[in-house]
């Protein structure tokens, strides 16, 4: 019978032997959190810019219509010039049933930079929204498959 009594203050040491260096584990969890969290910021950080890259509704909306004519065998882009500022949007409007597109041709654009890939392929009411990040300058834009139809535009971006 005493040896029962004297085993049960040594179990208990040992619970709370047990306690104490469970005790330090969370503190591990914890160093680890905030290395967790110092990485987290980063990728917030990469989705604003994203984002912001690609949000129309800062800066001004221009309008460009791309308008089928000749029966489908060229358009218009109206107005065909046109003056913007860097951050503002260019929103294309594909009307009739010609495909039109917006590109901005490289040897008609010689020494600029940041020129945007060409549009897909647009038909009627379909649009693009083109957000201008591009230098101060005059830049030639066209749709391929009616440049030489005259369906050629120019932008200024002040
Ligand atoms: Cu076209």
């Amino acid at each position: 019978m005493r040896n029962a009594f004297y085993k049960l203050p040594v179990l208990g040491m040992i619970v709370l032997a047990a306690a104490c260096g469970g005790g330090d584990k969370p503190a591990e969890t914890t160093n680890d959190t905030p290395q967790g969290s110092g990485a987290a910021p980063a990728i917030t950080t990469d989705a604003p810019n994203t984002t912001a890259t690609t949000a129309p509704a800062q800066g001004t909306v221009h309008t460009v219509r791309m308008t089928t004519t000749q029966g489908g065998a060229s358009g218009t882009f109206e107005p065909a010039d046109i003056t913007v500022k860097k951050g503002d949007v260019i929103r294309f409007v594909s009307e009739g049933n010609a495909a039109h597109n917006v590109s901005f041709p490289a040897d008609q654009n010689a020494g600029k930079s940041n020129l945007p890939p060409p549009s897909q392929y647009l038909t009627n009411g379909q649009s693009y929204d083109l957000q201008v990040n591009l230098d101060a300058g005059s830049y030639k834009i066209q749709c391929d498959p009616h440049a030489a139809m005259g369906m050629v535009g120019a932008i200024t971006v002040q």
